[in-house]
C-alpha cells in the first residue's frame, strides 16, 4: 500500500546482469545521440541560424519600400519584381495574403534576408526545399542565405493566418544570369 513506509534501504539492491547491461547500452545511444546533435549541423541539412532584431512595422515598411523600388526590374501579378545584387540585404514582407516582393537571386551567391511580417504571424516555408522561419510583427529576422541551385521556388505561409492563407504564396527565381529570366515568365521592364 502506498500509505505504509517501504523497507529501510529498499533501493540499495544489486542490479541484475542484464539490467546493468541495458543502462550502460541505453546511456551509450544517449551520448551518441547527444553529440550527433552538435554534428547535423556540419553535416545535416539543418535551417541556417538566425539573428532576430526588434524593429517596428511603420520601420520594416519603409526598408522594404525602399528596397523594392531600388532594384524593380518588372512585375508579376501586380508585385514588383526585384532582383538585388549579390552580398545585398534583402527585404521580404508577409502580410495577409501575400509576400513581397517576387524575388530573383543569382545562384551560388549570398544575400542577407530580412524578414517581418505587416499583421499577425506568418511562417516562411521554402518550397520544394525545406526552409521554415516563423515571421513576427516588429522583428526582423536576419538570415545569411545563398542559393545554390536554379529553378522557381514557391514561399507558402505555414503558419494560419486567416481566410486567405492558403493563397498566400510567394515566388523566389534563382538564375545564372539575366538571359534566363524569360523561363520564369519574368519581363524585365525597368
Ligand atoms: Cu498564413
Amino acid at each position: 500500500m502506498s500509505l505504509t513506509a517501504p523497507p529501510k534501504d529498499w533501493y540499495i539492491k544489486k542490479i541484475a546482469r542484464d539490467e546493468k547491461g541495458w543502462i550502460i547500452f541505453s546511456l551509450i545511444i544517449c551520448l551518441f545521440m547527444f553529440f550527433w546533435m552538435i554534428l547535423w549541423h556540419v553535416y545535416g541539412k539543418q535551417n541556417p541560424s538566425s539573428i532576430t532584431y526588434t524593429t517596428t512595422t511603420a520601420e520594416f515598411t519603409q526598408l522594404h519600400q525602399a528596397f523594392s523600388d531600388k532594384y524593380k526590374i518588372g512585375e508579376d501579378n501586380n508585385l514588383p519584381v526585384v532582383m538585388p545584387p549579390a552580398e545585398s540585404d534583402v527585404f521580404l514582407l508577409g502580410q495577409m495574403w501575400s509576400w513581397s516582393p517576387v524575388l530573383v537571386l543569382k545562384k551560388d551567391e549570398w544575400y542577407t534576408f530580412h524578414l517581418s511580417s505587416k499583421d499577425v504571424v506568418h511562417g516562411f516555408s521554402v518550397q520544394p526545399i525545406n526552409m521554415n522561419f516563423m515571421v513576427l510583427p516588429t522583428y526582423d529576422y536576419t538570415i545569411k542565405f545563398k542559393p545554390t541551385e536554379t529553378g522557381e521556388y514557391k514561399i507558402v505561409c505555414n503558419e494560419f493566418c486567416g481566410i486567405g492563407h492558403h493563397m498566400m504564396i510567394g515566388k523566389i527565381v534563382v538564375v545564372n544570369d539575366e538571359s534566363e529570366l524569360g523561363q520564369y515568365g519574368i519581363t524585365k521592364t525597368n
